[in-house]
């Protein structure tokens, strides 16, 4: 049965549940959910898709999964990809998924939506300012860590990786250039040199442009 991902193009939390399901090699497909029309505040997704009104949404038969790391981790459950080779590396997985659902995935999402997405009279230059030196202190933790390794855990691709890139490779401005960032551009082009690797736009509906 095809898995069916609920998600849309703009929304690097859906592309790190789409890219895993992807290089995974699963069967699955996008459903696109109309963000920007109000689709998670209605009360039907609510009630039917996901209480918390977020993307992304993964169905697979009677199994309803939200949270990209909890799909990730669904999608190593049946696969045995992705997911560490032992407890040491699940828990070291665990921890990067964590600290990027906190200090890098949320803050890239929300600096990009503040920047881009909000109509320009409406965006809080404050707050953005704040924003952009938590991402940088951010994209510093990441690059140190990339110094010298491949991957985030292990010799190989696995949910730290496809969770931390969520956003990073995005084209709109949110405070990230990969050439200030020598470890993770490497990694970003190491990790997209993958068979089946697509941006973000190739890989779910719906983008910008259907706005313009
Ligand atoms: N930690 C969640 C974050 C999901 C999330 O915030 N998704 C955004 C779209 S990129 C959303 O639907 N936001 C709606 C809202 O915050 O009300 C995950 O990784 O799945």
């Amino acid at each position: 049965m095809t898995i069916k991902l609920h998600c849309f193009g703009e929304s690097g939390h859906s592309y790190k549940a789409a890219l895993a399901l992807e290089l995974s090699g699963l069967d699955w497909e996008p459903v696109k959910v109309d963000f920007f029309g109000g689709q998670g505040r209605s009360p039907e997704f609510r009630n039917d898709l996901n209480i918390m009104g977020e993307a992304p949404v993964m169905i697979d038969g009677d199994v309803r999964l939200t949270q990209s790391g909890v799909i990730q981790d669904y999608i190593s459950e049946k696969t045995g990809k992705f997911g560490g080779r032992d407890a040491a590396e699940r828990r070291e997985i665990l921890r990067w998924v964590l600290w990027d659902n906190h200090k890098l995935s949320s803050q890239a999402g929300m600096t990009r939506f503040l920047m881009n997405f909000l109509p320009e009279d409406k965006r809080p230059a404050d707050v953005i300012g704040f924003m952009l030196g938590r991402l940088k202190a951010a994209y510093a933790v990441l690059d140190a860590h990339l110094a010298g390794r491949d991957w985030i855990v292990g010799d190989g691709v696995t949910n730290a990786d496809l969770t931390c890139c969520g956003y990073l490779y995005y084209p709109e401005p949110f405070g990230f250039d990969r050439s200030a960032w020598p470890n993770i551009d490497a990694w970003l082009t190491r990790l997209s040199e993958q068979p089946g690797w697509k941006a973000p736009y190739d890989l779910m509906p719906g983008s910008p442009a259907d706005r313009a």
